[in-house]
């Protein structure tokens, strides 16, 4: 055994730690990894831009043209990362045999099989995602608020649609799965009427809920947003709307995407909140750098104290946790990887740190040793707890994935066109 490894052990024995467990736990802990950022957000059924109030910036070069490309990238980030995984899928990700396109309000499963096929190589399962952006159903930045009934229609026979695919991706793999409702309904001025907008949101979710599912296989969200390129002033979908229809609709999560609220405001603070009122919440898990920027996830102090929270509120198997960001300025594998390893760094420390013990200080008033020990904490030789469990799950402790990736760069990503 790595004797820096049973250094570091003894030192967070010391503390109540233990290391060995902390690893085999997070092993289990399944991390939902977003499609969307080998391809800058485009997917498959369409050749326009990506609209919906998100951007991506940058164009290096390489990024997937094809299902076989997105694949084939997706695979080389999975390979470079520990942890149990799942794929998020979104309905734009379709796959059409050749004559055979159907627009959104009539996908079927039998159009994501090879996703299917994909999960079920590495033993993963599938979330999934109806898309309600870059399409030319979206009537003046409106889909399942619109007041026109043609475009609301659309769009809902587009959410009932994914219901069964979502079923259809639990069914095959035997792992719920987790479909999220967001949209980028919302105004760029000042609206007249804030109201009518959201009851007609209200009522196409319920409609679409309304088709029939089992919630043990599927698990709807909805996802809110306070703005958006171009929807500066309204958003349908508001932190209050998203919360409240979730409260008051059983079987409905709410989804939280960290680069959603107002720059102050914390996701952190908000999962411990939403814990005492339901079984089962979902997270997006981003960096927003000054506005919902979704730059790669790193491991900074606010991904850490989510990780925290969820950890030490022994939530890990209430909280659905998935990485949605999207750069396209930098080799989009890279960007995969590094994110997909921060959020694990994330839960790895909050599994090493003495949660028990930090909680009985607190308890007792004693915020002097409080406020020592979690600095105290801070220096733990992290970094070798985390090389272990990298090594157990047979994937590289240091920077030689980089590597790996310059090289797929060489002999795939350039020769791409
Ligand atoms: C947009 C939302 C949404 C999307 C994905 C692609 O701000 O975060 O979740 O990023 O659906
Ligand atoms: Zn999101």
């Amino acid at each position: 055994m790595n004797a820096r490894y049973e250094s570091a052990k003894k030192i967070y024995a010391s503390f109540g730690v233990d290391t060995d467990v902390a690893i085999s736990k997070l092993k289990n802990v399944p991390l939902s990894v977003h499609c969307w950022q080998g391809d800058d957000v485009i997917g498959f059924d369409h050749d326009g831009p990506l609209t919906g109030g998100i951007q991506t910036t940058g164009n290096y070069p390489g990024k997937a043209r094809t299902p076989e490309e997105l694949m084939n990238d997706m695979d080389k980030a999975l390979s470079l990362c520990p942890g149990k995984k799942k794929i998020n899928v979104h309905a734009c990700y379709a796959i059409f045999e050749k004559g055979g396109f159907v627009d959104r309000d009539k996908l079927e499963p039998k159009h994501f099989a090879p996703w299917v096929e994909f999960a079920k190589k590495h033993g993963m399962g599938i979330d999934f995602n109806p898309t309600f952006f870059s399409h030319p159903m979206v009537k003046d930045g409106l889909t399942l608020s619109s007041p026109d009934e043609k475009v609301r229609k659309f769009w809902i026979e587009h959410g009932k649609a994914c219901i069964r695919i979502s079923q259809y991706f639990a069914e095959e793999t035997g792992i719920p799965c987790v479909m999220n409702i967001w949209t980028g309904d919302g105004f760029k001025d000042i609206p007249a009427d804030r109201l009518t907008p959201r009851m007609r949101y209200k009522a196409s979710i319920e409609e679409i809920l309304s088709e029939p599912f089992d919630t043990n296989k599927v698990k709807p969200c909805v996802e809110s947003k306070v703005f958006g390129i171009g929807v500066e002033s309204f958003t349908a979908g508001s932190a209050e709307f998203s919360l409240t229809f979730a409260a008051t609709h059983e079987g409905c999560l709410p989804l939280m995407d960290n680069g959603h609220y107002h720059p102050t405001e914390v996701v952190s603070d908000k999962i411990p909140a939403l814990l005492c009122f339901f079984p089962e919440i979902a997270l997006h898990i981003t960096r927003g750098v000054r506005w919902d920027s979704d730059h790669v996830l790193l491991f900074d102090d606010e991904t850490k104290e989510m990780a925290k929270e969820i950890v030490r509120n022994d939530a890990l198997d209430r909280v659905y946790m998935a990485l949605d960001y999207f750069d396209a300025s930098i080799n989009r594998i890279a960007a995969w990887t590094v994110g997909i390893r921060s959020w694990q760094k994330a839960l790895l420390a909050a599994l090493c740190t003495p949660n028990a013990k930090l909680k009985s200080l607190q308890d007792a008033a004693q915020f002097t040793e409080l406020m020592a020990m979690q600095e105290e904490v801070k220096t733990l030789p992290f970094g070798d707890v985390w090389k272990q469990y990298c090594e157990e799950c047979g994937v590289a402790s240091d920077l030689s994935w980089l590597d790996e990736i310059k090289q797929y760069e060489a002999d795939v990503l350039s020769k791409r066109g």
